[in-house]
């Protein structure tokens, strides 16, 4: 990445932070990002730091002045505030990404864009893979397979370079851990606290976690390869259930805390994994932190 600049999109957030830390030593950074989830301390001295909206159209096209590689990671993130208020939903994370991606075209950028296992809604069959059927069930889901297709689409209509990652359930420290956020953050949370750990329904749905290192690593990949025009699935391969979840979590912070079981979460999806062997073949991208290892990173 050396001589290399490149935009962060929501680089004050949880997975745009990480990647801006990884790449500042390396390349010339600038931050994008309205600081609506993001913490603008958090950005590092290093970065060129814009506060703007990436539905503003000049604030995007002036950012990307003189960019190789865009990773697009802002984006309104809770699926629950996807439902109560869809528009704002769609703003943000679908016609804010064609804004990007229209930006990138003037540009001539390359563009990483943060896709979700949102798209594929409740899978018929897990692992899920990438030509699996796109059902979403929330507003969020069904824009973020806009910005999926979006990605696709720019590179068969005009020539650009892209790659969507479909990031399955991503954790690691730093994730908030508010109503909105991921169940690994709450649930060390509320074992700090000596809080019970809530788990929604029987806990025998699953989750592929993916640690954020991780991602950090097939954003990288994604920069430099020559499969682009694709998505790929980002997760590890393995799933857990929320109960036994909630148990490593007990165990690595030796917590007392209690496992208590509450009604149903609506909507919730009962197993979700991803089926990683395009990403392993077409990108090398291969996950090297197992959910013991990311859950043992939270108490370092
Ligand atoms: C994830 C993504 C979401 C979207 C969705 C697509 C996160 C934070 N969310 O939602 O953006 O891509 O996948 O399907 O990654 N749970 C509890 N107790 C709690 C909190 C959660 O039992 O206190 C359960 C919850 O009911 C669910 C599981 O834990 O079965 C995971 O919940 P989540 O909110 O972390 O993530 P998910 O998969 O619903």
């Amino acid at each position: 990445f050396a001589g290399t600049s490149v935009l962060v999109t929501g680089g004050a957030g949880f997975i745009g932070g990480k990647l801006v830390e990884t790449l500042v030593p390396v390349a010339d950074v600038t931050v994008l990002d309205d600081c609506s989830g993001g913490d603008p301390e958090s950005v590092p001295s290093e970065a060129t730091f814009v506060q703007g909206d990436i539905r503003d159209r000049e604030t995007v096209s002036d950012a990307m002045e003189g960019i190789d590689v865009v990773f697009h990671e802002a984006a309104l993130v809770s699926v629950s505030r996807s439902v109560e208020d869809p528009l704002e939903s769609h703003t943000r994370n679908a016609t804010g990404t064609l804004t990007v991606l229209e930006a990138a075209r003037d540009h001539d950028a390359r563009v990483v864009c943060a896709s979700s296992a949102a798209i594929y809604g409740q899978p018929d069959t897990v692992p899920i893979s990438e030509t699996d059927p796109t059902r979403p069930t929330s507003p969020y889901g069904l824009d973020k397979l806009a910005l999926d297709e979006y990605t696709r689409l720019y590179h068969e209509l005009y020539g650009l370079e892209t790659v969507a990652l479909r990031y399955f359930n991503v954790y690691g420290p730093g994730q908030p851990a508010n109503d909105y956020s991921g169940v690994i953050s709450i649930f060390f949370d509320r074992a700090r606290a000596g809080e019970p750990l809530t788990v929604f329904g029987d806990g025998e749905q699953t989750r592929d976690f993916v640690f954020i290192d991780d991602v950090v690593q097939a954003n990288l990949r994604a920069a430099v390869t020559d499969e682009v025009g694709e998505a790929y699935n980002i997760g590890t391969g393995t799933r857990v259930t929320i109960t036994e979840l909630a148990e490593s979590v007990l165990e690595v912070t030796g917590s007392r805390s209690e496992i208590v079981y509450d009604d149903p979460r609506e909507g919730d999806i009962r197993h979700s994994g991803a089926d990683i062997s395009k990403a392993r073949e077409m990108l090398g991208f291969e996950p090297s932190v197992s959910l013991e290892g990311g859950l043992s990173r939270f108490v370092e």
